[in-house]
């Protein structure tokens, strides 16, 4: 699509090294020079990453209307960011694997064929950033050095979306250093276009290390390293080349001896990953010497390392979170992180220049200004903050980031951890009896849909390994690999499922939650080593009630005994909920879940 860069129309938005892109190698401007023939932008800034460009492109938000600066004396550092009313969640709909054959998209993702998607998206990038900056945005995915680690390059016509990358990955400078000459950097390029949902196309090139990017400025659909290229893209390389990019946060659990246990785990989307991943301990546990630390919050890649064991590294530096729930109770390790530099999308603000948000206090505001733009009070019947409405922060705000999150060589995990928003059925925790049958556990893992993504809330639905919108192969081949992975190891981690979300006949929750889950987590890491009791059951191994502590719940042992009890006939019907997925994948059914579900029909 070469057509010569469009000199008069474009010139370099500051001059000096680091804004001029220097670094970057031939490739890479030559592939600038071709998307900005393609796109015509007044003005292309090359993003350097320093805390002084940040400065001036938040200053330039806020000229611009995209920033509302809030109380600094309150929220140092932090903004106010409103998105159009169409823009709030991912498009699952529009978002498109565009392999060169039909097959590689598999049953679960939308496809196009490439030639054809490069086409049309060519058509609405023409000309799209005309009277806009595009900002070339260079990042490294993971920490540096890692041997996963990646290198991707973003072009933007969005403000807003290259702040967040500067939160989200390891921007600048740094991204050249680890390119170098290669040509091996996965191609982003995005613009919001007029923001049309008619107009509003997410396509990945797996063959291509591509992603384009039309019609939308939010999170999962313009963050383009997140989903995009740390799931759909990275899930394709890592089946190729023998690793794995899981929907996972993965955490260090520090024992009162000191040990340190890392587990990853696998919620969908608003189904508690960035709470689980900062967990304080109840006071009981803490006294005891337990401590909890986040390596990431969303995305784990994990690989067998020489002695047969699998790590995992967080690929990004900052998290992209649900601000609605969060509160100083559920998770003071969040309320800490974003008090300051960090930007809020679709909350509520306050007359003060503070921001609001569902369940952030319990006592209502009298007033503010809703997400909407418009004005809110209790009762007027809108929310003050989208259900959906996101905090941009760095990792660095965490209070209790693991000291490794950097660590090229990443972290041992030794536990994964399967869970959804199930208000029946499931039970609050069981452990799987081997890989395989964990492989069947992830594999099934239904939940009740969320505002994470446009769409009907609240129905359940199979969402395989939290990774349902994210695969971006065959989910035929994602099957066969997780279960041939157990082959490269020689020690794999133990598999388990959880449940949070339970409710009882009145609708309430079951079980009390968020710090509160640190008592199955002990039952969990006791597994782990050896040291705690199992159950046999159906579904499989599971604590007595007595190996789940009690103290200082609030809950009776009946109580645990409803929240984990089976029960047969509602696990029949979930096996015929379970063919919602398999009836899609057929034929392609890989034969190990075929004999896991045999056994669990056995078992029943
Ligand atoms: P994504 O960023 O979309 O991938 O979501 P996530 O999995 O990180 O979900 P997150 O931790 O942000 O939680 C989503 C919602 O679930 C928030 O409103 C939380 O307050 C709520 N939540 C998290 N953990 C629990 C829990 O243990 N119990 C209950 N009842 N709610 C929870
Ligand atoms: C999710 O939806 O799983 C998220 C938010 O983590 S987004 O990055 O927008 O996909
Ligand atoms: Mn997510």
């Amino acid at each position: 699509m070469s057509q010569g860069l469009d000199v008069a129309r474009t010139r370099v938005a500051h001059k000096g090294s680091a804004a001029s892109g220097a670094g970057a190698n031939e490739s890479v401007r030559r592939w600038v020079e071709e998307c900005a023939a393609l796109c015509k932008p007044d003005t292309i800034h090359w993003c350097d990453g320093s805390i002084e460009e940040r400065d001036v492109l938040l200053d330039q938000g806020v000229r611009d209307g995209i920033f509302i600066r809030l109380n600094q004396e309150k929220l140092p550092g932090c903004y106010l960011h409103r998105s159009n009313q169409n823009d709030v969640a991912r498009s699952e709909h529009l978002t498109f694997i565009c392999s060169p054959r039909e097959d590689g998209a598999g049953p679960t993702n939308n496809w196009m064929e490439p030639k054809a998607a490069y086409a049309k998206l060519r058509g609405l990038f023409a000309d799209s950033m005309g009277g806009r900056t595009m900002y070339v945005v260079p990042f490294v995915m993971g920490p540096v050095g890692s041997p996963l680690a990646k290198v991707g390059v973003e072009l933007t016509d969005s403000l807003y979306v290259a702040v967040n990358m500067g939160i989200m990955t390891r921007m600048g400078g740094i991204a050249w250093e680890q390119l170098g000459d290669s040509e091996e950097f996965t191609r982003c390029l995005h613009s919001v276009g007029d923001c049309n949902p008619d107009r509003r196309y997410i396509c990945h090139f797996p063959q291509d290390n591509t992603i384009w990017s039309f019609g939308s400025g939010y999170g999962g659909n313009a963050l383009l390293g997140k989903k995009c290229l740390a799931l759909r893209i990275a899930s394709y390389l890592g089946q190729q080349q023998g690793w794995m990019a899981e929907h996972m946060l993965l955490m260090g659990v520090q024992d009162p001896k000191g040990h340190k246990t890392y587990v990853a785990a696998a919620f969908p989307s608003a189904c508690g990953k960035t709470n689980f991943a900062m967990l304080v301990p109840p006071q009981k546990y803490q006294k005891d010497g337990w401590k909890i630390t986040t390596i990431g919050d969303d995305i784990v890649w994990m690989w067998v390392d020489e002695t047969g064991r699998l790590r995992g590294i967080n690929p990004e530096s900052g998290y992209f979170g649900v601000v609605p729930g969060t509160n100083w109770e559920t998770n003071p390790n969040a309320m800490h992180s974003i008090s300051r530099d960090t930007i809020y999308t679709n909350v509520g603000l306050l007359p003060d220049g503070d921001v609001w948000w569902e369940d952030k206090t319990k006592e209502l505001p009298k007033e503010c200004i809703g997400w909407t733009g418009q004005a809110w009070h209790p009762g007027c019947g809108r929310k003050a903050a989208h259900p959906n409405a996101r905090f941009t922060t760095p990792m660095a705000n965490n209070p209790v980031l693991d000291g490794a999150v950097h660590d090229s060589a990443g972290v041992l995990v030794s536990a994964i951890i399967f869970g959804g928003r199930r208000s029946r059925t499931i039970p609050l925790v069981y452990q799987a009896f081997n890989w395989v049958h964990g492989v069947y556990v992830g594999a099934t893992l239904g939940s009740e849909t969320t505002a994470a993504a446009t769409g009907q809330i609240g129905v359940v639905r199979r969402d395989p390994m939290a990774m349902l919108p994210f695969i971006g192969y065959n989910i035929r081949d994602y099957l066969i690999h997780w279960c041939r992975m157990r082959k490269k190891m020689k020690d794999c981690p133990r598999v388990f499922s959880v449940n949070w979300f339970r409710k009882n006949d009145q609708g309430q929750f079951m079980w009390p939650g968020y710090g509160e889950n640190m008592r199955v987590l002990k039952w969990i890491i006791d597994r782990c080593h050896g040291q705690a009791y199992g159950v046999e059951s159906p579904l499989g191994w599971m604590p007595r009630t007595e190996d789940i502590e009690l103290d200082g719940l609030g809950l009776s042992r009946q109580d645990l005994e409803a929240v984990q009890a089976i029960n047969p006939p509602d696990i029949k019907a979930e096996l015929m909920s379970q063919e919602e997925l398999f009836l899609k994948m057929a034929a392609d059914l890989p034969k190990e879940m075929i004999f896991e579900r045999e056994l669990l029909v056995s078992r029943l």
